[in-house]
């Protein structure tokens, strides 16, 4: 079948359907490019708990269409590509995070929404890298576990000197991987770029940086920042969205480790057979659900 014979298939099962196909920025240009909405985690989350659509496709990893499945349990949400985890979220379980929390039984849990259900379910709330700093500074407590990513959860802390943080020692393989030296090199490459980095990376890496934010936050940086030259430190997939919203920008990839295989796992075929066949369906059973749903929407409540 040719591109555009899929496309259109895609577009005749979608409407068919009533389906809406929801896009994680990290994945590939043709997902975006056939998606009803792009956007980052808290945006796709928000959007599937409020659609009116029954059918979800959700081109993105498990953790994510488990996200939309627990705010919205009465619709079908689909995971094209069902092997697409997230390593990041897969260093953190539920018994460990138990544990944690008897040592240290003042703390509130933070989870990052790279978690399992499982995992969120343990936790009193969720954030996002775009409102975690929102999130933790709306929290009573003194202190905090966060998890699973010590970056995120490092850039945070060093935000809230007042608060005691336990750092859950997980990290994400694709943004970790970034070095000084890639930093150093890619500035010697374009001394005239801003350099925009996800707060994943080490604390070394995003010191480096002009800007440091979430997805969401490096898209909208780019229209307030008066360059024409950017380099980008997140997953590549940003980039199509960033070259389509500002055409006359220039964008460059920090470094070319910045792609996240399980991201690009969902191709446009994954997506007709999806829709085609009504499955892989993901579920989240009781009782984790009510629990799980908890720690997600009191973060959607705040942000
Ligand atoms: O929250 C998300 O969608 C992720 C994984 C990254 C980001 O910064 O948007
Ligand atoms: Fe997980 Fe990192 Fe891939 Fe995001 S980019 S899905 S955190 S491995």
């Amino acid at each position: 079948m040719s591109l555009l014979d899929l496309k259109q298939e895609i577009q005749e099962l979608k409407e068919k359907a009533n389906a809406l196909i929801l896009a994680h920025t990290y994945q590939n240009d043709e997902i975006q490019d056939i998606a009803d909405f792009v956007g980052d985690s808290l945006e796709l989350s928000r959007l599937a708990a409020t659609t009116p659509h029954q059918v979800l496709v959700f081109c993105g990893v498990h953790f994510m269409a488990e996200s939309a499945a627990l705010l919205s349990p009465e619709k079908t949400v689909l995971l094209p590509a069902p092997d697409a985890g997230c390593p990041m979220a897969d260093m953190a379980d539920a018994e460990t995070v138990r544990e944690w929390k008897q040592k240290h039984p003042n703390a509130t849990v933070v989870a990052y929404v790279n978690t399992s259900a499982a995992v969120k379910a343990e936790s009193d709330i969720c954030c996002t890298s775009s409102n975690a700093l929102k999130v933790i500074r709306s929290l009573e407590a003194e202190e905090i576990i966060f998890l699973p990513d010590q970056n995120l959860g490092g850039y945070i802390a060093a935000q809230v000197p007042e608060k005691k943080f336990h750092l859950w020692p997980g990290f994400c393989r694709t943004h970790h991987r970034v070095t000084v030296e890639e930093v150093e090199k890619a500035k010697a490459a374009h001394p005239e770029a801003k350099v925009l980095i996800h707060p994943e990376c080490r604390p070394e890496v995003s010191a480096r940086a002009d800007f440091v934010g979430s997805t969401k936050q490096i898209i909208e940086q780019v229209g307030k920042i008066p360059a024409s030259t950017f380099i980008i430190g997140t997953e590549m997939g940003v980039i199509h969205g960033l070259k389509k919203r500002y055409p006359d920008k220039r964008f460059y990839l920090l470094s070319p480790g910045l792609i996240c295989p399980n991201m690009k796992k969902t191709t446009l075929k994954e997506v007709a057979a999806a829709l085609r066949r009504m499955e892989p369906v993901i579920t989240v059973d009781e009782p984790i659900r009510s629990r799980a749903r908890l720690a997600l929407e009191r973060m959607l409540a705040l942000s």
